[in-house]
This record gives structure tokens, C-alpha cells and sequence, in this order.
């Protein structure tokens, strides 16, 4: 039978782990697009929790579940995405800023980066300006990517940007910022280069910047 993969949008929104992973894998033996499978049940899957959580209907608990299910789901679908691209066009680095912990979204952009050929280097989460620095320069990435996705949090973009130009590095990077409250006209105003809304378009853009067609 057919995966109904409304079932992946109900498991990932219940926080329900294992029947999450169970209908991914059946997707994936269908031949399911894992593009598909992620952006059109899996992120909307999370949006939703988000909006109840918002709403005061769903509580802190609820969202580490869900996000539990999803990052178990995407464990499962990284190795597809992108095929096996083994030659690297680019070295980057990305995290998620400083006082901010959310790094769903930031794992599922680097996931496309290494799957579209890019060199990652992923700092995690709570990463301090300092850290962008040091790894700018030690590691020369072409490119600085930060995620954050709370409005607390985004301003700390700036502050990184600022320790570049402090440091003397900001010439040899280029910059791209992303997350859900951040958006085009906040990532001019704070000096970078790019900004995309989800991890598709961050690649592509990546690639622009790299002057990859
Ligand atoms: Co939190 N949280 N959270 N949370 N959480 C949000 C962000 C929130 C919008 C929920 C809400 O109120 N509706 C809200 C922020 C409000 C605001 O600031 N405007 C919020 C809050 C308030 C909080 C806490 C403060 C809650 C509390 O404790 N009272 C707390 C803060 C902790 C901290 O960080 N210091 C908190 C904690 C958590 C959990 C730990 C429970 C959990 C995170 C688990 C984890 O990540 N490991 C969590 C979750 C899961 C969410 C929501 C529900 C989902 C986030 C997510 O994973 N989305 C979120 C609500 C929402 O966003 N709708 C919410 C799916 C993911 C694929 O999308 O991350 O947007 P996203 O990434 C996209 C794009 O944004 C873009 O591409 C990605 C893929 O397409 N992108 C980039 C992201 N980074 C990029 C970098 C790039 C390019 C593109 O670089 C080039």
C-alpha cells in the first residue's frame, strides 16, 4: 500500500519518533523525493507546532518532541539529499548564533550544502562571535553562514559581521544569514551578503556568491 505521508506530518506534530522514522522509510523504499518528503510534510509538520505553541497550545515539551521526530527523520533522509557529491566547490562554515539553540533548520541547510558539493564546517549552536572568527580565520572558508531564529538572537548577526571587520577578515568572507524572523532588508542593513529563506535557495545563492552558475 501507498505511504500516506500525512502520517509524517501527524507523527512529527505529535512528537511521535518511531512511527515518524517508520513512514520516512517507507517513503524513501517508494521512491518518495526526499524534497517532497521534507519541505511538504516534515517542515510544515513543525511550522504547525510552532503556530499552537505560539498560540498557548502546545508548551515547551511539546516542540523538543517534535523537533525530536523530525531531526530523527532527517537522520534518515540526509544521505539522499543531493546524491554523492564528492567534489567540494566551496569550504563554509555555519551555526546558529550565540544565546540561540534551535538548529533544525541550520543542520538541514548544511545537510544541502555537503549534499550540493560544498565543504561544511558546522559549528552547532550557541556559537560566539568569537568562534566565526577564529574558524574565518584559521579554516579560510570561502563563506560565513549563521542561523538564528530567535528576535533576541538575530542581532547577534551584526555583532559577528562587526567582529569580522574588527578582526580584518571581513574582505576575505563572504556572508549569508538565515532563520525565520530574519529577513532580506535586516541582513542588508547588518552588512551581509545574502539571505535565503530556506535551504534550497541558500545553496543557490551560496553558489552565486561563489560565482558557480
Ligand atoms: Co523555539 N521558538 N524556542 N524551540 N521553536 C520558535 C523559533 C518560535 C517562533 C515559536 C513560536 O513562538 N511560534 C519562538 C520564537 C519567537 C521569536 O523570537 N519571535 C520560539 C521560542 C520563544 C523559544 C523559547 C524562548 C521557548 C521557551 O523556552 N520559552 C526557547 C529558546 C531556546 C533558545 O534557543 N535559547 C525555544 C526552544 C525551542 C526548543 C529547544 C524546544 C526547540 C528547538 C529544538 C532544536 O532546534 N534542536 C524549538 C522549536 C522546535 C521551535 C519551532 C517550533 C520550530 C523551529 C524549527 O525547527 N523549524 C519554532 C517555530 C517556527 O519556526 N515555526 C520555534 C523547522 C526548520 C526546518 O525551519 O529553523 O526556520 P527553520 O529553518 C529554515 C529557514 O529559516 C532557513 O532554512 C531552513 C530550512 O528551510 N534557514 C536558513 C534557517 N537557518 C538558515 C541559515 C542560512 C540560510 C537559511 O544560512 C545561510
Amino acid at each position: 500500500m501507498e505511504t500516506n505521508l500525512n502520517q509524517l506530518y501527524d507523527a512529527i506534530l505529535a512528537g511521535k519518533l518511531e512511527d515518524a522514522v517508520s513512514v520516512t522509510n517507507q517513503a524513501i523504499a517508494e521512491s518518495v523525493a526526499p524534497q517532497t518528503i521534507i519541505n511538504d510534510y516534515m517542515v510544515k509538520a513543525m511550522e504547525e507546532i510552532g503556530a499552537r505553541f505560539e498560540a498557548g497550545k502546545a508548551y515547551v515539551p511539546n516542540l523538543l518532541m517534535s523537533a525530536r521526530a523530525m531531526k530523527g527523520a532527517l537522520d534518515i533522509l540526509k544521505p539522499l539529499i543531493g546524491g554523492d557529491n564528492k567534489v567540494t566547490i566551496g569550504k563554509l562554515c555555519i551555526g546558529t548564533v550565540f544565546g540561540d539553540l534551535h538548529d533544525i533548520g541550520k543542520n538541514l541547510v548544511a545537510s544541502m550544502f555537503e549534499g550540493c558539493g560544498f565543504e561544511v564546517i558546522n559549528l552547532g549552536v550557541n556559537v560566539t562571535a568569537d568562534k566565526f572568527v577564529e574558524t574565518v580565520k584559521n579554516e579560510k572558508v570561502d563563506i560565513l553562514c549563521m542561523s538564528a531564529l530567535l528576535t533576541t538572537t538575530m542581532n547577534y548577526m551584526k555583532t559577528v559581521i562587526d567582529a569580522l571587520k574588527e578582526a580584518g577578515l571581513r574582505d576575505q568572507v563572504k556572508v549569508m544569514v538565515g532563520g525565520a524572523p530574519v529577513n532580506e532588508k535586516f541582513a542588508m542593513e547588518i552588512g551581509a551578503d545574502a539571505y535565503t529563506d530556506n535551504a534550497n535557495a541558500a545553496v543557490v545563492a551560496a553558489k552565486k556568491l561563489m560565482g558557480i552558475n
